[in-house]
Formats: structure tokens, sequence, C-alpha cells
């Protein structure tokens, strides 16, 4: 293998290179809009602390796929694939290390109940004016937030 083969796996494996292919400028962003309109239930503009919690707890139900109780990195990565469309992009976080941040006995695993209160914790730290409701530029903010490497 030469070096610039070398070079193009290592692209491909971080998905530089598969970015491209896949995710043409025109198509919105995953997990933005949709996401919000989906949370928003009474279409008010703004997702309250219920609606988001309710989100949660249907997308916890969706990633445990043999509905064990428990969501494992691989059934969110699968999740995630299967909502989005693609694999997590170079910089963004990994299931296993998304799994971390919020993994209150460090099992590797989530249960409902960290997920839940994983999920509150990032609604109050999204909320940046404290009116408990998320705006979609609270949400985007957020999110590009939390999908940033290192972020606390
Ligand atoms: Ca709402
Ligand atoms: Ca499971
Ligand atoms: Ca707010």
């Amino acid at each position: 293998m030469t070096h610039t083969t070398l070079v193009a796996a290592f692209a491909l494996a971080c998905g530089i290179a598969g970015a491209q292919d896949t995710n043409p400028p025109a198509r919105p962003a995953p997990g933005g809009d949709h996401m919000f309109k989906m949370m928003d239930t009474d279409s008010d503009g703004k997702v309250s602390a219920a609606e988001h919690a309710a989100a949660v707890t249907s997308m916890f139900a969706t990633m445990d796929a043999n509905s064990d109780g428990k969501v494992t990195a691989e059934e969110m990565t699968m999740a995630h694939q299967k909502i989005t469309g693609r694999a997590p992009a170079a910089g963004e976080m990994s299931a296993a290390e998304k799994i971390k941040v919020i993994d209150a006995n460090g099992d590797g695993m989530l249960t409902a109940e960290e997920h839940a209160t994983g999920s509150k914790t990032m609604f109050e730290r999204m909320d940046g004016d404290k009116d408990g409701f998320l705006t979609r530029a609270e949400m985007a903010a957020g999110h590009a937030m939390k999908m940033r490497k290192g972020a606390q």
C-alpha cells in the first residue's frame, strides 16, 4: 500500500471523503428542523420541558432495539443511522462518547432513567434564557455545542 492510499483510506474511515457524497449542501442538516417539529407537538414554535421529555422517552424506546430497558452504544449507533441515514460525521461524538456523558453508573449502557436525567440536564443547558422553553435557535446552538468533541 502506498502512502497516498493509506491517507485516502484514513480519510474514508473518518468519514471525510464520504461526507461529500452522502451530504449534498441542499439537504437540511439531519436532526435539525425535522427534530424540532417532531418535538414541538402543540406547534407553538417552542419545545417545552414536557414536550422534550416525551420526545426523549419515545427516543429511548426507538433506540432500545431489543427492549431490555437498556441502550447500548451499538443500539444508539443503529438508531442514529436509521434516523439520519448516515454514520456520525468526522468531529461528531460517537454513540459511546454520548453515552459516557450521561452514564451515571458507568456501565457503558443507558437506562431510561439515566437517559431522561441526562436529557433534562441538556434541556436546561440548551435553554439559554431559562424561560423553560427551547426555541429553534437555542436548540441549534445547543446541538452544535454538544456535537463538538470535548465540549462540556
Ligand atoms: Ca411546543
Ligand atoms: Ca437494549
Ligand atoms: Ca429558552
